[in-house]
């Protein structure tokens, strides 16, 4: 477009300079790339010059999707435009801290963006003015919280109309600067979603206090599972260049209320704790501090041997724990609010306690007592699966190694699933008050479906903190569309049965039924540093979900959906109800075309990309798909009951009971829990085998049905991303019915049954399918 431009204007400066038989040079102006030029008086070619500027305007608008959420265009509905302008018409800011001053200046430019005018800030109360603050810069606000607010906590806001003095006021108001800065985005919200602003009375108040994104980048720039280009931390570069980028994530998570990052992958180098690397961390914090959001690192338990010249890095020797604590001390000298470490010992490789024979109570606690001077805490990963035997556990069988016979493929091995559960229900109520557990929202790994991690509801005495993946590493990776929030609404709100019925996953985590004094969510972040930050537009919806839920896990997938959609594409009606359906769907639909009724773990080995289920050759056997789907010619699933690995028996006796009968165990978590036949009598009244072909089928169909929905908004979205999408989609279909063509061909060498009417033929052979590699897929360069 832009060399068209260009070319058009140069054309016809020539045409016309040719026609006027002479120089151009007669009036000073800017050219087309922004330096001092002349241009010619005529009419015809000032007419040409205005619509080539319009024209590059129009294309340096285009929808690349980096503002993400925060688009703040001008209210493009006349009449409610009128009514924001009117209710709005100045402002009392106050800005003795920083944090008040980047909130100031948010919402000036973003109502000035959204209202098309500039506000004049004031000093005293005017009619229809916008007052912002806490109790200690305006007495307004400080009568309004006490009298009206008075449970308002911590970082919370208040959105509140009222009359004070005559005169109309809408008051954005908290306790801490940081509430008031939550407070400017969630008004902000209500503009770029068309909601009225003329009653307000609301007040919200974070359920979680820790909510972080967790970037597994590399220093040399990789991301291990990131599907969206390299790390947006240009460590090279660090301290001195400061990206734009960085105050824009910042602005982004701040909007949705993420309150902390931790920049380094768990898979950690020791290098970010040398002084070079701390520096550029410092740097990355004094930007993030304005928005309320605190750094963390990745702290490698072998650091001391790494990098601090010490022969061993237990737990228990005095030599480590003054190595960390005077790590501590350096790091805090340099960022004060510092928020702690996250830590992955003895999993996938990594160092921990356990390398000297001690337990993750040691090892946490070191770290924990290091950090507790600095009020810093310690995120200890509960994702373990190849530990050492050690102390104190409860499932010695647990800890062995998974091995599958070589001669018969018989799969002679432990759990996985049961493994994180035996190794630290043990340690319960043994943490110091600055550990949080972090715990995977199920058993194994991130799956399209899990059922919640058997930790939750066992561990009353230790704080739990959850962690999603919002990276799509098993869920179609950087090019299906798929929802996130149904998935991690239906385990925040499963039912543990720990403190009784309604003991759910949501309660534990947010202390509600543990009573816990810290509490916290993560998610593993999808963002790098392609234009528009998460590589699929609709990745971007996973992050904003994310924020959203881990300050109100109360809100439903669909009102987020909703909120996001408007802020993001458009708040046509025609717009917002056929992406939010296609949003709704799409998480079903990836679990069906990939791993339904309860499959898991089938996926290319590796790099997780594409269907794997017949792969069985890798050096653990709990890194093949056939350790799981356990697929033979009597049926398919994994008995986890007392007959099997008996892992139900890690739930609350109510939940066993749920899924404890192949009859009447829920469908969606059937193979969780069964080896059954493939003649089983489903439901419906079909058979199993039957039932799954389907099942796949229907994946497939929801994604035509989404390319169709797409369609159907032809001039509706913006032509940049409207073509992005398109093109995502048309790969998520080919992949779907990829999936369902391998993954039935290969499940029918077992079930030796037909593949019923109305589920789509495969047109390669099962050894095509066996035969794709992807030495270059993205997201590995990690461990498994
Ligand atoms: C960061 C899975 C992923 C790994 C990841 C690991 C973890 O195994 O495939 O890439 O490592 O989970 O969560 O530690």
């Amino acid at each position: 477009m832009w060399n068209i431009i260009r070319t058009f204007y140069e054309r016809s400066v020539f045409r016309t300079s040719e026609r006027a038989g002479g120089s151009l040079s007669e009036g000073p102006s800017l050219d087309l790339s922004g330096k001092r030029t002349t241009f010619s008086r005529r009419p015809v070619f000032r007419i040409l010059l205005l619509t080539c500027t319009l024209l590059a305007s129009l294309q340096l608008r285009a929808e690349d999707g980096y503002r993400l959420w925060l688009r703040y265009d001008r209210i493009d509905d006349p009449s409610l435009l009128a009514q924001y302008s009117s209710a709005i018409t100045a402002m009392i800011f106050p800005t003795p801290s920083p944090t008040l001053l980047v909130a100031r200046n948010e919402l000036l430019d973003d109502l000035g963006s959204m209202l098309n005018k500039k506000l004049p800030i004031r000093t005293s109360l005017a009619d229809n003015c916008l007052l912002a603050g806490t109790p200690m810069t305006s007495p307004v606000i400080a009568q309004l919280l006490s009298s009206k607010y008075p449970g308002l906590s911590g970082d919370g806001y208040v959105l509140h109309t009222q009359q004070t003095e005559g005169k109309h006021l809408i008051i954005i108001a908290a306790r801490s600067n940081i509430g008031v800065l939550y407070g400017v985005f969630a008004f902000l919200r209500l503009l770029q979603t068309h909601q009225s602003i003329q009653d307000l009375s609301l007040s919200s108040s974070s359920l979680i206090q820790r909510r972080i994104l967790d970037h597994w980048d590399n220093l040399t720039r990789t991301v291990e599972r990131g599907y969206a280009g390299a790390s947006i931390w240009n460590w090279h570069l660090l301290p001195g260049y400061i990206d734009q980028r960085y105050i824009d994530y910042a602005r982004a998570n701040a909007s949705i209320g993420i309150n902390g990052t931790v920049v380094t992958n768990v898979n950690a180098n020791s290098l970010v704790l040398t002084p070079l690397y701390l520096q550029k961390v410092r740097a990355l914090a004094d930007v993030f501090r304005p928005y309320g959001i605190r750094v963390y690192l990745t702290a490698k338990f072998s650091a001391p041997v790494d990098i601090g010249g010490l022969k061993t890095a237990d737990p228990l020797d005095p030599a480590v724990q003054k190595w960390w604590k005077d790590k501590c001390d350096e790091i805090y000298s340099l960022i004060p609010d510092f928020g702690g470490f996250l830590v992955k010992a003895n999993s996938e490789g990594q160092p921990g306690p356990q390398t000297y024979g001690r337990t993750h109570t040691d090892g946490a606690n070191m770290f924990a007592d290091a950090l507790a001077p600095h009020g810093g805490i310690v995120m200890w990963r509960a994702f373990v699966y190849d530990a050492r035997p050690q102390t104190g556990h409860a499932d010695a069988d647990a800890h062995k190694t998974a091995a599958i016979d070589s001669d018969t493929h018989e799969i002679a091995a432990p759990d996985r699933f049961k493994q994180a559960y035996a190794e630290f229900t043990p340690f319960d109520g043994k943490f110091r008050s600055n550990v949080l557990i972090q715990v995977k929202n199920g058993p194994i790994d991130f799956q399209p479906r899990e059922p919640f991690s058997p930790l939750f509801g066992s561990m009353p005495k230790t704080p739990l903190m959850m962690e999603f993946q919002l990276t799509q590493e098993y869920l179609g990776q950087g090019t299906h569309l798929v929802y996130e929030a149904p998935l991690f609404k239906e385990v925040l709100d499963a039912d543990t049965y720990a403190n009784g019925k309604g003991s759910t996953v949501a309660k534990i985590i947010d202390a509600a039924a543990s009573g816990a004094p810290l509490t916290g969510m993560a998610g593993v972040s999808n963002i790098g540093n392609e234009r528009n930050w998460t590589s699929h537009p609709f990745g971007q919806a996973n992050w904003y979900a994310f924020g959203r839920l881990a300050w109100d896990h109360t809100l439903s997938s669909r009102q987020i959906a909703d909120e996001w959609i408007r802020q993001t594409f458009s708040n046509q009606a025609t717009v917002v109800s056929a992406l939010e359906k296609m949003m709704m769907a799409s998480r079903e639909a990836v679990v069906n075309y990939m791993t339904p009724l309860g499959l898991h773990h089938i996926m290319g080995f590796s790099h997780h990309y594409g269907p794997g289920p017949w792969l069985d050759n890798a050096s653990r056997a709990d890194w093949n798909p056939v350790y799981y789907h356990r697929a033979d010619a009597y049926g398919i699933g994994f008995d986890r009951t007392a007959t099997g690995s008996n892992a139900l028996a890690q739930y609350q006796p109510q939940v066993r009971q749920q899924w404890l009968d192949s009859n009447t165990c829920d469908e969606k978590f059937l193979l969780w829990f069964h080896h059954i036949s493939w003649s089983h009598k489903m439901k419906d009244g079909k058979t199993f085998w039957e039932e799954l072909c389907n099942r796949y089928q229907s994946g497939v169909d929801t994604v035509k049905w989404m390319q169709q929905q797409w369609q159907s908004l032809t001039g509706l979205i913006d032509k940049e991303r409207f073509t992005q999408v398109s093109m995502l989609l048309d790969i998520q279909e080919k992949e779907a019915e990829w999936w369902r063509n391998a993954c039935l061909l290969y499940f029918q060498t077992f079930s030796r049954m037909p593949i019923p009417p109305g589920v789509g033929h495969a047109d390669q052979t099962l050894e095509y399918y066996k035969s794709l590699h992807f030495p270059y897929a993205p997201g590995s360069g990690g461990s498994l």
